[in-house]
């Protein structure tokens, strides 16, 4: 019994303790500054920080592919950029068609897309500089399909074989894009930009193909001038 009184005379000595540093921290106005200084901060901000303008883009800047180094990136030779990537290439046992080859100043050479389970839509070629100079560009000049004349004769046809490119879209660093189509031919065809464009970069996207007995789609040489 002397213990039972005990324990419970301690536990309303610290109720009453308890209630009473609450009262004193209420009146020291312990929480009403939390919620104040967050009301504050809050007004503060609407005062002092403008409304975020987004950044403006910075001129002639290189798209982000350039630095995705899962592309092979090669020294192209054919003109007027030096260095090009691709979204994808051929690179497998019987079959190869690297970027670099659709930018080696030879038609005989030829770049084949690398998706197995489609014609190469959507598939990307970007030309730029190592260091992110620009060109001012007034044409493409594209070698379509598979155009090696060691494996073209009378008794097969690899650009037939082959899917070739159709419509293309070329995109550049101001935002602006030139879309054209090219023939089914392995004439080399010129294409005439409405105005040249100073430009860091050229992406060339195929947006679609005439297909061939084969899904690869081929490009031998595209050359910007
Ligand atoms: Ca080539």
């Amino acid at each position: 019994m002397k213990y039972f009184v005990s324990i419970v005379l301690s536990l309303i000595v610290i109720v009453v303790v308890s209630i009473g540093t609450f009262a004193w921290m209420r009146g020291q106005g312990f929480f009403d500054a939390a919620v104040s200084e967050s009301d504050t901060a809050t007004a503060t901000d609407l005062l002092t920080d403008p409304v975020p303008e987004s950044e403006p883009e910075p001129a002639h800047a290189l798209p982000p592919e350039v630095q995705d180094s899962q592309y092979e990136e090669f020294e192209a030779v054919n003109g007027t950029f030096d260095r090009a990537k691709a979204s994808s290439y051929a690179d497998w046992e019987g079959t190869k068609g690297l970027t670099s080859w659709a930018f080696d100043a030879d038609a005989n050479t030829t770049w084949q897309d690398g998706v197995k389970d489609s014609c190469g839509e959507g598939e990307w070629l970007l030309s730029y500089n190592a260091d992110g100079s620009t060109r001012v560009i007034s044409s493409v000049t594209v070698y379509n399909g598979y155009q090696d004349l060691t494996y073209n004769d009378e008794t097969k046809n690899f650009y037939q074989l082959n899917s070739r490119a159709r419509d293309v879209m070329l995109e550049f660093d101001d935002g602006s894009v030139y879309v054209f189509t090219i023939e089914d031919s392995p004439e080399a065809q010129t294409f005439t930009l409405e105005e040249p464009v100073e430009t860091s970069y050229v992406k060339f996207t195929v947006e679609s193909v005439y297909e061939g007995k084969w899904s690869d789609t081929c490009i031998s040489e595209i050359v910007y001038r």
